[in-house]
């Protein structure tokens, strides 16, 4: 069977994030070494149109080093796709470079703009050659107002380009934090990606979008909807589920709308192919 979406069909650069620990399922595939799970979620996503696996084992210390190993292992084994590595511990990212062995560049998510991070980080990132997903997150914690995310965005884009990082290789995330506590919290992220697009068009914005929807009824519509507010300002990449078919038919209509989409081609052959329906 030919790709869903033959490599997803949109522009979007889709970071699959169902490998990820904090799942429960997941949490205990890891747990039990369940290599026939964690496969079959890494050739799930690629068939529906993936550019990246994401892997974040979801534990702590000494067993997510060799965590992050076994499910970068599990995944290679299965597809050509890059891998995402994501955790908070700069030790976790550096063992899963170690045993990576596919061609494909792969992705370090995530530095931020934290002293200690880039302490730990800039030089990896640097010289693995990796694609690197930079979080809006600096010193003086969560960002509240589209201005911190901007703010803390443009530290890391000049401390990783002054450190040979090209633009093509950086994915921004200006951080999606729940609407729920939050009222402007929707627009402040969008704010920021408005922003950000117009004054660096070569960097990427991706994100965790169903961050938005933490604790709120109806999580579904409220990420589709977002997600056509988020393409329409600009994000052309995302943290998400490529198995959700809404979702995908949500972005190749955003993405027609957003004007990224020359003779609407990509949106009449999804809805030929029975994708929008
Ligand atoms: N930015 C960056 N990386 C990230 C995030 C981000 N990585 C992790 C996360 N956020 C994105 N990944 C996921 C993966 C799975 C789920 C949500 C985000 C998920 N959540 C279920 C839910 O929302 O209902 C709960 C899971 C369960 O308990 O089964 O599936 O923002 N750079």
């Amino acid at each position: 069977m030919p790709l869903a979406w033959g490599r997803n069909g949109a522009d979007m650069i889709i970071i699959g994030e169902l490998i990820n620990g904090t799942r429960k399922r997941v949490g205990q595939a890891v747990a039990d070494r369940d290599e026939r799970y964690i496969s079959n979620l890494a050739a799930q996503q690629a068939e529906a149109g993936a550019d990246f696996i994401d892997c974040n084992p979801g534990t702590v210390g000494d067993a997510e080093i060799s965590d992050m190993q076994w499910l970068v292992e599990t995944v290679q084994a299965v597809t050509d796709l890059p891998i995402s590595f994501d955790s908070p511990n700069p030790a976790a990212l550096h063992a899963a470079f170690e045993v990576y062995q596919t061609d494909a560049v792969p992705m370090i998510n995530s530095i931020t703009a934290e002293q200690e991070k880039l302490d730990a980080l800039l030089d990896f990132v640097v010289e693995s050659g990796a694609n690197v997903i930079a979080l809006a997150l600096s010193d003086q914690g969560m960002p509240s107002s589209a201005e911190d995310r901007v703010d803390a965005s443009a530290s890391l884009i000049g401390v990783l380009t002054e450190a040979g990082v090209p633009a093509e290789r950086i994915f921004i995330d200006p951080l999606v934090t729940p609407l729920g506590t939050d009222s402007k919290a929707g627009c402040s992220f969008l704010g920021a990606v408005r922003a950000i697009r117009d004054q660096w068009p070569a960097v990427h914005l991706t994100c965790g979008l169903s961050n938005i929807s933490f604790g709120l009824p109806q999580r579904r519509l409220l990420n589709r909807i977002f997600m056509a507010q988020a393409i329409a300002a600009g994000l052309d990449s995302a943290i998400m589920d490529p198995l959700d078919a809404e979702m995908m038919a949500t972005i190749c209509t955003a993405e027609a709308l957003a004007g990224c989409d020359e003779w609407c081609t990509n949106y009449i052959s999804a809805a030929r192919a029975g994708r929008l329906a």
